[in-house]
């Protein structure tokens, strides 16, 4: 073997993609012209699937100081009357605990002292709601990636599902409790944090007290406010009217990148 080949073999090993596989597979089909199709095509997926991994992994704008908005806008839920978040309110939310659970190898439940231990993001992100407006904020929060490795995901797990303490519409049977889920890419990103402070204050109960979502490469309405509990599930199927959301079950996208 050559250097040149080896390195090429190497280098190929090193991609260590699906999309590597496919190349190399086609290596042996070029010689036919259907061949070269299905070569060109493969790559072309390749290139447009891995573009689309990256760009999801890209951050969110950052701003500075000077960019917060001094009136951020609260809304949707902006000061819940669910008697359960009452009494948590009333006591100044020190008995409030995060649940993770689900298809997790540890299931938790986390103090707001336990979060405010954990892996941290400050970040100056710009929130954009599709009813057309927009607001800078300053959050910060423990990361949800390292929150979820302490929970130990387990395989099967696919989306991230977010229970909220405040019911936006009254409903019969329940689903007008707000809840929001995202997948995994999302979930680890790392500008993905649950909030507990916005512009270096406790979060205000109109911004979701005492824990939100911040999913800064999403629009608004997937920031889930009032976090009470994390599932990971497969399939969110089951949940409120079986579209991922809220909103999404009122007709709005469940992919909501921005
Ligand atoms: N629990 C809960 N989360 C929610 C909502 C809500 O009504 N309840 N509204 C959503 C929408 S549409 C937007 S734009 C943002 C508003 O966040 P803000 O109140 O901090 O501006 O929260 C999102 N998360
Ligand atoms: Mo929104």
């Amino acid at each position: 073997m050559t250097f040149s080949t080896h390195r090429r073999g190497w280098l190929r090993a090193g991609l260590a993609s699906a999309g590597a596989l496919v190349l190399a597979a086609c290596d042996r089909i070029t010689n036919s012209s259907r061949g070269v199709a299905v070569l060109q095509s493969a790559e072309g997926l390749t290139r447009r699937a891995q573009r689309l991994v990256i760009d999801r992994k890209a951050l969110a704008r950052e701003f500075t100081p000077a960019d917060i908005s001094g009136d951020f806008r609260p809304n949707g839920s902006i000061d819940p009357q669910d008697p359960d978040y009452l009494a948590l309110k009333a006591k100044a939310f020190a008995d409030y605990r995060l649940v993770v659970d689900g298809l997790v190898e540890r299931p938790l439940s986390l103090s707001l002292a336990d979060l405010r231990g954990m892996p941290a993001r400050t970040q100056i992100t710009r929130h954009d709601c599709v009813e057309g407006w927009s607001s800078i904020g300053k959050w910060t929060g423990a990361r949800l990636g390292p929150l979820l490795d302490r929970a130990g995901l387990k395989p099967t797990a696919r989306y991230i599902v977010f229970h909220c303490g405040d019911t936006l519409e009254q409903t019969l049977d329940g689903s007008g409790q707000y809840y929001e889920s995202i997948d995994l890419i999302d979930a680890y990103h790392p500008q993905t944090i649950l909030a507990y402070a916005m512009n270096d204050q406790p979060l205000p109960v109109a911004h979701g007290a005492p824990l939100r979502l911040r999913v800064e490469r999403q629009l608004g309405y997937k920031h889930a406010k009032y976090v009470m509990r994390i599932e990971a599930v497969d399939d969110y199927r089951h949940l409120g009217r079986g579209n991922g959301g809220f909103w999404e079950d009122r007709g709005y996208e469940w992919y909501a990148g921005i």
